[in-house]
């Protein structure tokens, strides 16, 4: 039998990957789309519109897509922007879990069938880091109220698994990043201006905090953990991480000197731009996930960097040719 799977957040960077992904095993993939227009009409085939911030229609939707599995993955999932909409951050990111988790149990009893579950937590929990590196006893000091909002689902999501008996798992995810990045997180930022002061369209980039430092990896390595989540007999909350830490400034050294620039000619610093309280360091050990589901990343730090300023600057190229 075909299987099907319910990706909130459908079409962010991870909902890209994991609908791949799932295509490629063979499931028939559902996702949910946040209505941003409406009166724009139908969302599409096997896509609804909902906001996690209300969650009115989402048992409708679990009806309607009858999914063996659900993926978390909607959030406003932007650190420096969640000081600014704090309680709105809440509402998705904390309280839209819940709401997910809740539509799934009524669906369950309504229906008698089982759902697995699976929660996009954050390595932003660790915030204010207790031991390097941190792993699943690490523990949580949130540093933003979006970081605060992911420890409310983290344990919505170990509460729903303990007081129902729900398939459901948290993927305490560490930085992964792509060319499908959203553009205002850093290492996009980054390799877009990369491309564009290349080709001769941009001077100066604008950064807060350069030394910072984050575990890296690759999207597409990242969303096959959470595939292999859900196939575990037991649910459990797992680590995802490259174990290898770099600063912002390590970033910005990669990507200019892939081709062939030096970004202090380049880049300056925008008090703007820093956050009311930092994340200084992560880095994960991803031990437990390598142990129970034999995942590893595959790419590397500078396979990775490289990878995402290629392909900025192909776009970088092609809109200078655009503007002739
Ligand atoms: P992303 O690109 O920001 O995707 C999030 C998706 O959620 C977007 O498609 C967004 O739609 C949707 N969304 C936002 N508000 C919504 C709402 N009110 N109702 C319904 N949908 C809404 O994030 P990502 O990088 O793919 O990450 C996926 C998940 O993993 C997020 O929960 C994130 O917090 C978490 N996470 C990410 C990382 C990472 O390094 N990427 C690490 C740990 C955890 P719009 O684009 O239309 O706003
Ligand atoms: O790219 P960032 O915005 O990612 P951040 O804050 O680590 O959050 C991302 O990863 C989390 C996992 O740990 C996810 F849960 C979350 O949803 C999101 O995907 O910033 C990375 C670092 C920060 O220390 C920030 O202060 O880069 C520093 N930074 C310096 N200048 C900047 C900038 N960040 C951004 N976005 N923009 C800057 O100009």
């Amino acid at each position: 039998m075909t299987k099907r799977a319910l990706i909130t957040g459908i079409n962010g960077q991870d909902g890209q990957y994991l609908t791949e992904l799932l295509t490629a095993k063979g499931y028939a993939v559902h996702g949910i789309i946040p209505c941003r227009a409406p009166g724009i009409g139908e969302a599409g085939d096997r896509l609804y519109y909902a906001d996690l911030a209300e969650g009115s229609n989402l048992l409708t939707i679990l009806q309607k897509s009858e999914p063996d599995e659900v993926y978390n993955l909607a959030a406003q999932s932007h650190v420096r922007l969640s000081f600014e909409l704090p309680i709105y951050t809440a509402e998705v990111t904390g309280v839209g879990t819940l709401r997910v988790l809740e539509a799934i149990r009524d669906y369950q009893r309504l229906t008698g069938r089982e759902v697995r579950f699976y929660q996009a937590s954050s390595s932003e929990m660790f915030g204010k880091v207790k031991t390097t590196p941190q792993n699943e006893d690490t523990q949580f000091h949130p540093r933003s109220p979006y970081a605060c909002a992911k420890v409310f689902g983290f344990w919505q999501t170990v509460n729903y698994r303990e007081s129902y008996g729900m398939h459901a798992s948290n993927g305490i995810l560490f930085n992964h990043e792509s060319p499908r990045r959203g553009e205002s997180f850093v290492t996009r930022k980054i390799t877009l201006a990369v491309g564009r002061i290349k080709v001769g369209l941009q001077e100066k980039l604008k950064l807060g905090n350069v030394d910072a430092r984050r575990d890296w990896g690759f999207a597409g390595d990242y969303v096959e953990a959470m595939w292999q989540m859900l196939q575990q007999p037991e649910p459990d909350d797992y680590v995802v991480a490259t174990g290898q830490t770099h600063s912002v400034r390590d970033f910005l050294n990669a990507a200019f000197g892939h081709v062939g620039l030096k970004w202090e000619d380049h880049v300056e610093t925008d008090s703007n731009l820093l956050r009311p309280a930092e994340v200084d360091l992560l880095c994960g050990d991803a031990t437990k996930a390598r142990k129970k589901l034999g995942w590893s990343p595959k790419v590397r730090f500078e396979e990775l960097v490289g990878m995402m300023v290629e392909h900025d600057l192909e776009l970088a190229e092609r809109e200078k040719r655009k503007r002739g």
